[in-house]
C-alpha cells in the first residue's frame, strides 16, 4: 500500500504571518480562516453589539408606529422599523460564523454583559423624533457604516454592505419628513427645533469616545477591523450635516460650531463625556425600560423557538391532520 505523506502542520508562527498578509493585502479574513483569539474576540465584540444596537434601536421609533399621523407616515415608519430588524439579524448570522449563538449573544444583551449603542437610550418625546433619528442617527450610523463595508472580516463587511443601502434610504426619509415640518406651522418648526436640540449631542457621542480615551481603536486599526478612529468620523459627521442643516432651517445647538479655513473642516464642541459614560454603564434615561422590553420579548418567543426545534427535531412532521390545503367549501368531517 503506497504510504500517504501527512500534510504538514502549520506552526502558530506560519499562521501568524498568514493572517497578518491577509491583512496587509487589505483581503478578507474568512470564517474558515486560521484568526488570532484576540482578533475573533474583538469581532464578537464589536459585531454583536453593532447587532444589539439594530434591535433595540427598533423601540425608539417602534413607540410612533401606532401614533404616526397618516396612513403614509405609519407604513415608512413601519417599513424602517422592519429594516432595522433585518440588519439585526444579517449581524447576528455575521457574529455566529465566529462561533458564537443568537440565542448567547442575546443573553449576554439581556444581562448587560454586551453593550448597545449609547443613543438609543434617550427617549423618542415627539413625532418630530422620528425625523430626527432618520436624519442624525442614521445619518452617522451611514458615517459609521460605509467605511465597514472594507472591513478585513468577510461576513461583517459584506453584511454592511446592504445595510448601507438601507441607512441611506433611512436618512432620506427622515430628512424628508423633517422637511415636511418645517415648510408647516410655527409649531410644528419648534418641534423638529426641539428635537434636533435633543438629539445632536448624544448623535456625537455614537462615534464612540475621542481617540485618546478609546481603547479599542488602535488594535481594531491594525487588523483592519476600523479603518477611521472616532474623531475622525465624528468630523466627517459634522461637516456633512452642517450643510443639510442649514438647508433645512435649523440651528445645530453648539455656540463653538464655526468653519476653519485653515484646517478645510468644521471646529465644533465636545459632548458631555461624563454623560456618555453614564449611559454607557446603564444609567441613561432609558437603559431599563430598553433592556426591560427586550428580555419580554425574548422571554414571550420561547415558545416559538421550542415550537420550531421541534419541528426540526421531526416531531412535527405529520402532516396527515394538516387541513389547509382543502378547499371544499362543505362542512369538516373529523
Ligand atoms: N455606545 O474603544 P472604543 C444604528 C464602548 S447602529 C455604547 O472606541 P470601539 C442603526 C465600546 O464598545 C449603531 N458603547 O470602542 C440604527 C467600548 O466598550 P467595550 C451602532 C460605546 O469598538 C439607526 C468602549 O466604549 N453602530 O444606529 C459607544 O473601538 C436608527 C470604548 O470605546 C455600531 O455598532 C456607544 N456609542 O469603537 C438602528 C457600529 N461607543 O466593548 C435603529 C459598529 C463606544 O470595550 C434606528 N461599531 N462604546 O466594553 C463601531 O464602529 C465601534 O464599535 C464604535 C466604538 C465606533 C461604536
Amino acid at each position: 500500500m503506497p504510504v500517504v505523506a501527512e500534510p504538514e502542520q502549520e506552526s502558530e508562527a506560519q499562521l501568524e504571518a498568514r493572517f497578518e498578509a491577509v491583512i496587509n493585502r487589505k483581503d478578507r479574513v474568512e470564517p474558515r480562516d486560521w484568526m488570532p483569539d484576540a482578533y475573533r474576540r474583538t469581532l464578537v465584540r464589536q459585531v454583536a453589539q453593532h447587532a444589539h444596537s439594530e434591535i433595540i434601536g427598533m423601540q425608539p421609533e417602534g413607540a410612533w408606529i401606532g401614533r404616526a399621523p397618516s396612513l403614509r407616515r405609519k407604513a415608512i415608519l413601519l417599513a424602517k422599523v422592519q429594516d432595522e430588524a433585518g440588519h439585526g439579524l444579517y449581524l447576528y448570522s455575521a457574529a455566529e460564523t465566529l462561533g458564537v449563538s443568537r440565542q448567547e449573544l442575546t443573553e449576554m444583551l439581556i444581562s448587560g454583559r454586551q453593550k448597545y449603542s449609547s443613543i438609543f437610550n434617550y427617549p423618542t418625546l415627539s413625532y418630530a423624533d422620528v425625523g430626527t433619528i432618520g436624519w442624525l442617527v442614521d445619518g452617522a450610523a451611514i458615517c459609521n457604516q460605509v467605511p465597514l463595508c472594507r472591513t478585513s472580516f468577510g461576513p461583517y463587511g459584506r453584511a454592511m454592505i446592504r445595510i448601507c443601502k438601507e441607512e441611506s434610504f433611512h436618512q432620506r426619509q427622515g430628512y424628508e419628513l423633517l422637511m415636511t415640518m418645517m415648510r408647516g406651522t410655527d409649531e410644528q418648526r419648534a418641534m423638529v427645533q426641539e428635537s434636533v436640540d435633543r438629539f445632536w449631542w448624544p448623535s456625537l457621542m455614537m462615534f464612540g469616545p475621542p481617540d485618546d480615551e478609546s481603547p479599542n481603536t488602535a488594535r481594531s486599526m491594525a487588523w483592519g477591523v476600523k479603518t477611521h478612529t472616532n474623531d475622525e468620523l465624528r468630523q466627517r459627521f459634522v461637516d456633512m450635516t452642517v450643510p443639510q442643516a442649514k438647508a433645512l432651517g435649523v440651528t445645530l445647538p453648539d455656540p463653538e460650531l464655526v468653519w476653519n479655513e485653515e484646517r478645510g473642516a468644521h471646529d465644533f464642541g465636545q459632548p458631555d463625556w461624563d454623560e456618555f459614560w453614564d449611559v454607557v454603564k446603564g444609567n441613561g434615561p432609558c437603559n431599563a425600560q430598553r433592556v426591560a422590553h427586550r428580555k419580554k420579548a425574548w422571554d414571550d418567543g420561547a415558545w416559538v423557538r421550542e415550537a420550531a426545534l421541534a419541528f426540526a427535531a421531526g416531531d412535527g412532521s405529520d402532516t396527515s391532520s394538516d387541513t389547509s390545503s382543502d378547499t371544499s367549501d362543505g362542512p369538516r368531517t373529523a
